[in-house]
């Protein structure tokens, strides 16, 4: 443990020690995924939704060679301000921390340091998944594997809807991780509530998906579970507003010759231009919503 280049913030060093449950935050979606200014306004908004439901947030994100677990408000601040900030998924951690840099974490790498810092539920936007065209370009997020091997409760909207979504659920299937659906039958869709997909499991309270967490760690399953949270009703965006922008942006990138990394802040910043900030409206309430719902699954979770 002393050996391991963590830094906790003054208010997740005062929760480790009162025992106060903690709600693991990912970066990425400040650095990468939001424009500033309301890239920190949301991070603050979401930091207050989880002490609001009695957690304490920790955003992560690597700095000075160190993984800092919780951010004060002028490391948000720097944080949402940098433009040069490294994505990092798993790959990319340990030279980051070796080389002094700043980075932001995604789903994969904040799991992999919410594990280190003995933290078990983590709240996103949505995860990375299947890319459309996979079949091509093998583009596949590495969050998918990381739910099958670290221990890390992950509560996001769905797939984002700019990926393929019934590849990416098959994948998860045959990784092993449990994909459950809060509330409602159907796997949501990150802006819109129903992908049209079916849920292969559902759980309709915060303390049913916390004893699952558990029943995993016990049965001695590696990897964590993807709970899906459908964005409020007032703020989802009908799937079929989305459907043909999502697929313009998508050829667009690929006339771009955009890969790798580079493909989702892509997507996201095309979105945000195409439907004139509507898709940033509704990534804001969805992920407060997941927020509050991570906070109660910490909460129902033994410290
Ligand atoms: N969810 C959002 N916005 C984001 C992301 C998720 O609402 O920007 C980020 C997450 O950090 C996720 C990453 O892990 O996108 C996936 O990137 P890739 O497809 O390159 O693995
Ligand atoms: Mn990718």
């Amino acid at each position: 443990m002393t050996d391991l280049p963590l830094h906790f913030s003054a208010e997740i060093a005062v929760a480790r020690a009162a025992g106060t449950p903690i709600v693991a935050l990912e970066s990425t979606i400040i650095t990468h995924g939001m424009p500033y200014p309301q890239n920190l306004e949301t991070a603050r908004l979401v930091e207050g939704d989880i002490r609001r439901n009695g957690a304490a947030p920790a955003t992560i994100a690597v700095m000075e060679g160190r993984i800092h677990i919780g951010l004060d408000d002028t490391e948000l601040e720097t944080l949402a301000q940098t433009r040069n900030a490294a994505k990092l998924s798993r790959a990319d951690l340990a030279v980051c921390l070796a080389t002094g840099g700043i980075g932001a974490t995604t789903v994969a790498a904040t799991m992999i340091c919410a594990a280190l810092a003995d933290i078990a539920v983590f709240a996103t936007g949505g995860i990375g998944g299947v890319h459309q065209g996979a079949e091509r370009s093998f583009d596949i997020s590495a969050d998918l594997t990381e739910l099958s091997r670290t221990p890390v409760s992950v509560v996001a909207a769905g797939p984002k809807a700019i990926l393929d979504i019934p590849k990416t659920l098959e994948v998860l299937e045959t990784l092993g991780v449990p994909v459950i659906t809060f509330r409602q039958d159907a796997i949501p869709a990150f802006w819109s509530r129903d992908s049209g997909l079916g849920t292969p499991l559902r759980l309709d309270t915060a303390s049913e998906i916390a004893a699952a967490h558990r029943m995993r760690a016990r049965l001695g399953l590696p990897g964590g579970q993807l709970v899906t949270n459908p964005i409020p009703q007032e703020a989802e965006i009908p799937a079929e507003t989305l459907l043909p922008l999502i697929a313009r942006a998508q050829t667009e990138a690929e006339e771009k010759g955009i890969t790798g990394k580079a493909v989702t802040p892509f997507l996201l910043q095309r979105l945000f231009e195409l439907t004139e900030g509507a898709t940033l409206t509704a990534n804001i309430a969805l992920v407060r919503n997941n927020a509050r719902l991570a906070a109660q699954i910490a909460g129902a979770l033994p410290a």
